[in-house]
């Protein structure tokens, strides 16, 4: 059987990323693009070099005019050169603008990918304890704001340092002097930057933290619409609502508060009137000519570039790193699941025993006490208690969505922990009882677990499962979407969805967890079918309420408040038990 040694659907290959700092893990994604990176640079730096021509130009211009004689003809060469040297500038523009907006859109993908691959690869406990609102904030938002940091980000802040550079390399054509104005306008440009990034830091976190934050509450509320709509809770949900949107609204204040008191503005006009002044200051001195004090004039204003991008191009860098750090979180965050790639593989019998276990949820108090019973293979056990009793979580450890707190699990006298964890999965089926279809095609949803499945192993599967005849009644029959257009199932028909899943994986292990579901009886008595020929060859699980199905068990167990209370048949347990009786009393 190829699912025995298949690799698990959570082992998939990746790259390694370095994961130690937010830093340095957008930097080991950005490194894998390097050509990419080389053409942001050369772009860069050639758009600010010709950009610096003109100035440069246009005073050869006004020097060839001002002499006594005029020479004319110079004007036109010169014209042609600025022409012609923009044209190969608006080239070098496009192309850093298009490197950084394929990195952002590349990292964007690449990075997707990577918390996705995570996230499927966490364990329960992880996701029982993380707010779905709040993930899919990060993998959606966050990711995007890692692309918005690299265009127009990085795209701007790349672009506007060599225009930073450009007068210190150009000024001291003219005179050594005139490094003075562009050189302390970086020091101050740089230390008031620092100072300002680091001022931003928290308020970007705070920013990208209260958006989430927003977002899991938006998530959960619309997830329970159904019951704030039934207990009339709107008001009250939009007040919680609107007190959280306040916190985004003032983060984003306080942001923009900053921003505008980074002082950049003022330290442009200081570097234009002083350099300016000096300029005039060495022109009187004889040591500059007009054409000079022009061209200078010219390489100041290219400063205006670093300028006006530095607020928001550093704010959206900054809040890129906010975002890459939520997410290198997410990555991070401990999972505990042991996939054990090592461990016991091997077609199952199906032959379980729990051997004196406890358990207890990972934030919670005990919820399984001393829990010891063997089924054989292909036998039947119907789980009974009151809600609450720990029926669910019970079966939950067969399969390791949770580990046993003491005790051992055995399938096949092999503790689970033993078993290679894809290998385990991959033969236990179980329906939860709170069963999850996907928004897509019913034939889709049924070969979930058996993705190559045919149309005719899809079929068979189906009336098995004693579906086969209400999928029939759907205007596209399987290839209907679920959750499209009003097609929503009820709760018998996911049950029977759920056990065509089952069919089509055919599982050693199934475990159906039923206990809640109300159904008129004659869906029960195709459910009752299905099940039955479900059973058919396999270990089963089945926690129901139902009689008739806990009647024809192989084995009983009654659960009361997390410990065994009785087990047995039916028919001993009649006899004997208190407990088991007065379930069917009511
Ligand atoms: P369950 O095992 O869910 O009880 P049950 O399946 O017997 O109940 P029902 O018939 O209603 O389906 O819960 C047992 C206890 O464990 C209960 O006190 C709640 C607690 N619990 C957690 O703390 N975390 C969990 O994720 C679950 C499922 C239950
Ligand atoms: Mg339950």
């Amino acid at each position: 059987m190829s699912l025995l040694t298949s690799p698990a659907e959570f082992t998939i290959k990746r790259p390694a990323f370095v994961r130690t700092s937010a830093i340095r893990w957008v930097f080991s994604h950005v490194t894998r693009h390097n050509w990419i990176i080389l053409m942001v640079f050369l772009g860069a730096f050639g758009n600010a070099a010709l950009a610096a021509m003109v100035p440069v130009l246009v005073g050869d211009a006004f020097n060839a005019m001002l002499q006594p004689l005029p020479d004319v003809s110079v004007l036109l060469p010169l014209a042609l050169l600025i022409g012609g040297t923009q044209v190969v500038r608006g080239v070098l523009q496009l192309g850093r603008n298009f490197g950084a907006e394929l990195l952002g859109q590349r990292l964007e993908a690449e990075i997707r990918d990577e918390l996705y691959i995570s996230l499927l690869g966490k364990s329960m406990t992880f996701h029982s304890l993380q707010p779905v609102g709040d993930t899919m904030a990060r993998a959606t938002n966050d990711v995007r704001e890692i692309n918005l940091m690299f265009n127009p980000g990085m795209n701007l802040v790349i672009g506007s340092f060599f225009f930073l550079v450009m007068p210190i390399l150009a000024a001291p054509r003219y005179h050594p002097a005139l490094l003075i104005t562009p050189v302390l306008f970086a020091i101050a440009y740089f230390a008031s930057l620092a100072r300002y990034l680091q001022n931003l830091q928290p308020i970007s976190d705070e920013v990208r933290a209260a958006f989430g934050n927003m977002n899991s509450h938006l998530s959960e509320s619309l997830d329970g619409v159904e019951t704030v709509k039934g207990a009339a809770q709107e008001n009250a949900e939009v007040e919680r609502f609107v007190v959280n949107a306040k916190r985004v609204r003032d983060a984003f204040i306080t942001q923009g508060d900053t921003e505008a008191r980074f002082i950049a503005f003022l330290l442009y006009g200081i570097a234009i009137a002083g350099g300016l002044t000096h300029a005039l200051f060495l022109f009187r001195e004889g040591l500059l000519n007009t054409g000079q004090v022009i061209a200078y004039f010219g390489l100041l204003r290219m400063l205006d570039f670093p300028t006006f991008t530095s607020t928001w191009a550093y704010t959206q860098v900054s809040m890129g790193l906010a975002s890459a750090r939520r997410i290198l979180e997410l990555l991070n965050r401990k999972t505990d699941l042991d996939q054990n790639t090592a461990g016991h593989t091997g077609e199952m019998k199906g032959e379980i025993e729990f051997k004196n276990i406890n358990f207890a949820y990972p934030d919670g108090s005990v919820v399984l006490e001393n829990i010891s019973f063997k089924v054989k293979p292909g036998q039947t056990v119907a789980v009974v208690g009151q809600t609450g009793a720990g029926k669910t979580s019970l079966v939950r450890l067969l399969n390791r969505t949770y580990d046993v707190t003491s005790g051992q699990v055995l399938v096949d006298g092999i503790d689970v922990r033993e078993w290679n964890l894809a290998s385990l999965r991959s033969q236990i089926s179980m329906i939860e009882q709170d069963i999850f279809l996907f928004s897509r095609s019913i034939s889709d949803n049924l070969a979930f677990g058996k993705p190559g499945a045919t149309q005719d192993e899809v079929e068979s599967a189906a009336k098995a499962a004693q579906a086969h005849e209400f999928i029939e009644t759907f205007e596209k029959s399987y290839q209907t979407v679920i959750g499209e257009r009003g097609v929503t199932l009820s709760g018998g028909q996911r049950q029977r969805l759920a056990l065509g899943r089952a069919f089509l994986t055919d599982p050693h292990i199934l475990i159906l967890d039923d206990s809640t579901s109300a159904i008129d009886s004659a869906t029960e008595d195709l459910i009752q079918r299905a099940i039955s020929a479900a059973a058919k060859g396999r270990t089963t699980f089945i926690i129901t309420h139902r009689l008739s199905q806990i009647r024809w068990a192989d084995l009983i167990l009654v659960l009361r408040k997390g410990r065994i209370a009785a087990m047995g048949t039916h028919d001993e347990l009649m006899q004997t038990s208190d407990a088991y009786s007065r379930i069917f009393q009511e």
